[in-house]
């Protein structure tokens, strides 16, 4: 890093915050460095403020709060039939009621209007708009979330809308869901008619949420070991396909992202912006220098090549084809083209690091370093914790694909929470969790990779997939007995973050 005159190294790292933990970091290939006083961002005598206009938001998913699954036409989704599986969600349960929030959704946007909260991510769920996933749209179910749009816009939020945050319509799964290529033109006409719909009241979307969540997960699941003991983590519909088939899977995924782009700029308003909101597999410099830190960049690539890696070069990478061989995905040049049709912005959900690693003279050019048995994490099973993650993160995009726009659109963690004989909830791992990742986001911000906004999941408690209700991801406590909420210890941080534009 060149210091800036008047600087120390540490002087730099201390005024730069918390998160300035890598003052030995190279350069960033293809920042520009804007001179302190160039920057729209500091307020006066705030060191971790950031850039002024940053979007401050929670966020939410249609199936994890709405409930009223069978109310005004609305189609069943594989979600629906997945939760009434046997066996397959923690304490059986289901998300026919959830948060009730498709007739709360008055009282939820007002949640965050005292929250201070002035952006929203939330879902909208395909089965309602095309109950069987193609053909009439329902009329029932594009008023519902036309009123929860304008009621948003009356207190003063803005909506981002996510297109596909999991809900398949079962019709469409009866018929080979992400297996078919249909499914891929299915959802560019759904989000095509979405977008023309509301984009006079919405100037985002997010296309597609999770990638690896819904194609790996759903299709194959996956294995890991915890405290000694294996878990599998499974989505719907729950399959477990053969490499070649979750291959073909990956593909019309990325080819439904190209497609709903084209389909939104086709039919939304000029100047409607989208992109997808993915989880992409971060990896980490174990120790900060330009060799690691390169390594880092291309292990992050090559674990990103069937999703993010594609969408953004328009190829799949020579080790992804030699990798998979003969199970390699089949694909023109012409679907290509359409995979990486060009988006406004990248949106980018960070839990956790995929893992560390150090620079190596092996093939790959890298060295995955494991997680130690005693590596703290949070307590989700899967959610190991490395807050550095939401500083490579969208580093590493903006080095790999000179990205402009980045937004994180998810960063949260569960945990156990309880209310207080005086009615609190004091989470204080949430907060420590949240204002490490605001600290190291800060640093990315202050280095000059372009992270526009920040979206806290979740709003509130709700049905956590294949956990349940087991699992608390909110701001706000849910009572799911009486819908009752109450905000946490949290949502004052971050409603202290949000008047700040700082970590506090
Ligand atoms: C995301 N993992 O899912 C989803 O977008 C949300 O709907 C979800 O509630 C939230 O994160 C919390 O889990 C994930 O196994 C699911 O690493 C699984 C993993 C990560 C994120």
């Amino acid at each position: 890093m060149r210091m800036r005159k008047g600087f120390t190294r540490r002087g730099f790292a201390k005024a730069a915050g918390a998160a300035a933990v890598g003052a030995t970091a190279a350069p960033l290939a293809g920042i520009a460095e804007t001179p302190a006083g160039d920057r729209p961002n500091p307020a006066p005598g705030n060191a971790t403020s950031f850039p002024q206009g940053f979007t401050w938001g929670v966020a939410t998913s249609a199936f994890q709060i709405e409930g009223a699954v069978k109310e005004d036409g609305r189609g069943a989704s594989i979600w629906d039939t997945y939760t009434h599986t046997p066996r397959k969600i923690r304490n059986g349960d289901n998300a026919d009621v959830a948060n009730d929030h498709y007739h709360r959704y008055r009282d939820d946007v007002k949640l965050m209007r005292d929250m201070g909260v002035r952006n929203y991510r939330f879902s909208i769920a395909w089965p309602r708009i095309f109950p069987d996933g193609i053909g009439q749209p329902n009329a029932k179910g594009l008023d519902f979330y036309r009123r929860l749009i304008d009621a948003l816009l009356e207190a003063g939020i803005e909506p981002f809308p996510t297109l596909y945050h999991w809900d398949l319509p079962q019709a469409l799964q009866d018929k080979g869901g992400w297996q078919s290529r249909d499914t891929a033109k299915a959802f560019a006409d759904y989000a095509g008619y979405v977008a023309g719909r509301f984009s006079d009241r919405a100037r985002n979307f997010f296309t597609v949420n999770e990638f690896y969540s819904f194609v790996d997960l759903g299709h194959r699941g996956a294995e890991m070991t915890v405290d000694g003991k294996k878990v599998r983590i499974e989505f719907a519909p729950g399959l477990k396909l053969s490499n070649a088939a979750l291959n073909q899977a990956r593909h019309h995924a990325v080819l439904a992202q190209g497609l709903s782009v084209q389909a939104i700029r086709a039919s939304a308003k000029a100047g409607t912006k989208c992109g997808p909101a993915d989880n992409l597999s971060t990896a980490v410099p174990a120790i900060e220098t330009p060799e690691n830190i390169r390594a880092a960049e291309i292990a992050t690539r090559e674990m990103n090549a069937g999703y993010l890696t594609v969408m953004l070069e328009g190829k799949y990478t020579d080790a992804y084809l030699a990798n998979t061989g003969k199970d390699a995905p089949k694909f023109t040049d012409d679907e290509l083209k359409i995979i990486a049709s060009p988006v406004d912005f990248i949106g980018l959900n960070i839990y956790r690091p995929a893992l560390y690693v150090v620079a190596s003279e092996q093939a790959r050019g890298f060295r995955p370093i494991p997680f130690n048995k005693s590596h703290p994490r949070m307590l989700s099973l899967w959610h190991v914790l490395g807050p550095e993650a939401m500083y490579w993160a969208p580093r590493h995009v903006q080095s790999l694909w000179k990205t402009r726009e980045i937004y994180i659109t998810e960063s949260g963690c569960a945990a156990n929470d309880e209310i207080s004989a005086s009615g609190n909830v004091d989470d204080s791992d949430r907060i420590m969790y949240l204002r490490n990742h605001l600290a190291h986001l800060h640093r990315a911000a202050t280095e000059g990779v372009p992270v526009k906004g920040y979206f806290a999941w979740s709003l509130m408690d709700n049905f956590e997939w294949s956990d349940g209700f087991t699992s608390r991801f909110g701001l706000v406590h849910v009572d799911f007995k009486t819908q009752k909420r109450t905000p946490k210890l949290s949502a004052e941080y971050f409603r202290q973050a949000i008047a700040n534009n700082a970590v506090v």
